[in-house]
């Protein structure tokens, strides 16, 4: 997968791409981010790349034509490029969006600042607009590397074998269980008696049990739309 971000920041993206599971994926080649800085794309003396809004109001409005030219420079001939915009007017990031957006070859994410972006890279350029959720940032390069991370990490060869992105909550469609790890006992808190039983059929049925109890208490909705088996859906109801 190859992926183009247009930002005016690019140098806020290093360290999230050069730790952990993104730079093992970028080292592998299993993907490429390529940053663009959108100031480049600009051709007047002093590399302006935004204005006044037009009908007046506070702040400063992004220029199109820089973004366009941008956009024009990076993108392929051929293929169909998903051109993201990340802005607080885009259709909501989910576990399912990522899913859908891992699947394509080429993407290409515009990073927004100041008050916002002229409606005609809206209109006429982006394809598709996301929000990470309902809460101002400064511009959309956080919401960016948050939507790489979670797309990356489900391309194939990207996790290590253990690990399947298909058994983490979300995917599910329940919240993860809780986790335990070595002391059994720690400052008079004793790890639940089922984890150290050896017996891997009742820890399942623990922990799935576990993980409806947390959704229900926490995250009611998710229920809904889970996939829950008959006896499953009698044990919600009965909790409720
Ligand atoms: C802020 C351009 N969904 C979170 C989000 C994404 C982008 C922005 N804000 C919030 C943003 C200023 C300028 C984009």
């Amino acid at each position: 997968m190859r992926i183009d971000i247009l930002t005016l920041f690019p140098e806020m993206f290093q360290s999230p791409f050069s730790t952990s599971i993104l730079k093992r994926a970028i080292d592998r080649g299993l993907v490429s981010v390529n940053l663009h800085n959108i100031r480049d794309y600009t051709h007047d003396k002093h590399h302006t790349v935004d204005d006044y809004p037009y009908g007046g109001g506070a702040g400063m409005v992004l220029k199109p034509e820089p973004i366009f030219e941008a956009v024009e420079s990076v993108k392929p001939e051929s293929g169909e490029v998903p051109i993201i915009l990340l802005s607080p007017q885009g259709r909501p990031f989910s576990q399912q969006v990522a899913q859908e957006l891992s699947k394509y070859s080429c993407l290409i994410l515009i990073c927004g600042r100041y008050e916002g972006v002229d409606e005609r890279v809206h209109s006429h350029l982006v394809t598709d607009e996301i929000s990470i959720g309902d809460y101002v940032l400064s511009g959309g390069e956080l919401a960016a590397m948050v939507v790489v991370e979670a797309m990356v990490r489900l391309l194939p060869g990207v996790l290590g074998s253990e690990a399947s992105p298909l058994d983490d909550s979300h995917v599910a469609g329940l919240l993860e269980y809780p986790q335990y790890t070595r002391p059994a006992v720690f400052r008079d808190w004793s790890v639940p008696e089922v984890l150290l039983s050896g017996n891997h059929a009742q820890i399942a049925k623990w922990r799935h049990e576990q993980a409806i109890l947390r959704t229900l208490e926490r995250r009611p909705e998710l229920l809904d739309k889970a996939e829950l088996s008959k006896e499953e859906r009698q044990l919600v109801n009965k909790l409720k």
